[in-house]
């Protein structure tokens, strides 16, 4: 059985939000034709609170972009983005949000991130979502969303190692590109198993 999860395909991703992806919008219109192809459609919502440890904001003296160490490891600030209830948080207009059967949010709790739709960034706090897909009996994971290096990429690697079969279409993915994030999100989940497919 063959499972879509639709990662962060959220206005504040989106040109004109705060955290851009370029070109996020384009692939809006392409995943909406895909969805019929799956046994379940999953999309995945980043859902702050204000004031959440992620957001630059939140620390004295720091810039968005700038990396610092939390508890659980090395976290990159970013300004502030799908706050919970905000328009920057709600799914873009065009995105056929109603063909979904289950939307995962991420990112609720205020000391710590989440850019996969499995683990929050603590790698031990789980969303819930691997037991919804094996209850459902789903096997076989297509990944396409935002952005490719963050949420997209921790998520297929998350997949991968907990036993899916998992392919992210490239082409209906977007990157926000920080320093060579790309390029070393790209081996990663070539490395983690995962299948990439333009
Ligand atoms: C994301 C940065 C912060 C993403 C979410 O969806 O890739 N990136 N929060
Ligand atoms: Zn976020």
């Amino acid at each position: 059985m063959q499972g879509l999860i639709i990662i962060d395909v959220q206005n504040d991703f989106c040109p004109g939000g705060s955290l851009a992806v370029p070109g996020g919008d384009e692939i809006v219109a392409p995943i909406n034709a895909l969805m019929a192809g799956f046994d379940a459609v999953v999309l995945t919502q980043d859902w702050h609170p204000a004031g959440h440890s992620s957001f630059a904001s939140s620390h004295d003296g720091k810039a968005a972009f700038d990396l610092v160490e939390m508890p659980y490891g090395p976290q990159v600030l970013w300004p502030d983005h799908c706050v919970q209830g905000t328009g920057g948080a709600s799914f873009h207009d065009d995105l056929n949000a109603n063909a979904s059967d289950l939307i995962i949010r991420k990112g609720f709790r205020p000391q710590v991130d989440s850019y996969s739709a499995f683990f929050e960034n603590d790698h031990k706090t789980s969303t819930g979502l691997e037991g919804y897909l094996r209850t459902r009996g789903i096997t076989q994971l297509t990944l396409v969303g935002l952005a490719l290096d963050f949420c997209v990429n921790y998520s297929a690697i998350d997949a991968a190692k907990l036993g899916f079969d998992v392919t992210v279409r490239t082409g209906l993915c977007r990157a926000i590109d920080l320093d060579g994030s790309l390029v070393t999100a790209l081996s990663d989940m070539k490395d983690a198993g995962v299948q990439l497919v333009e």
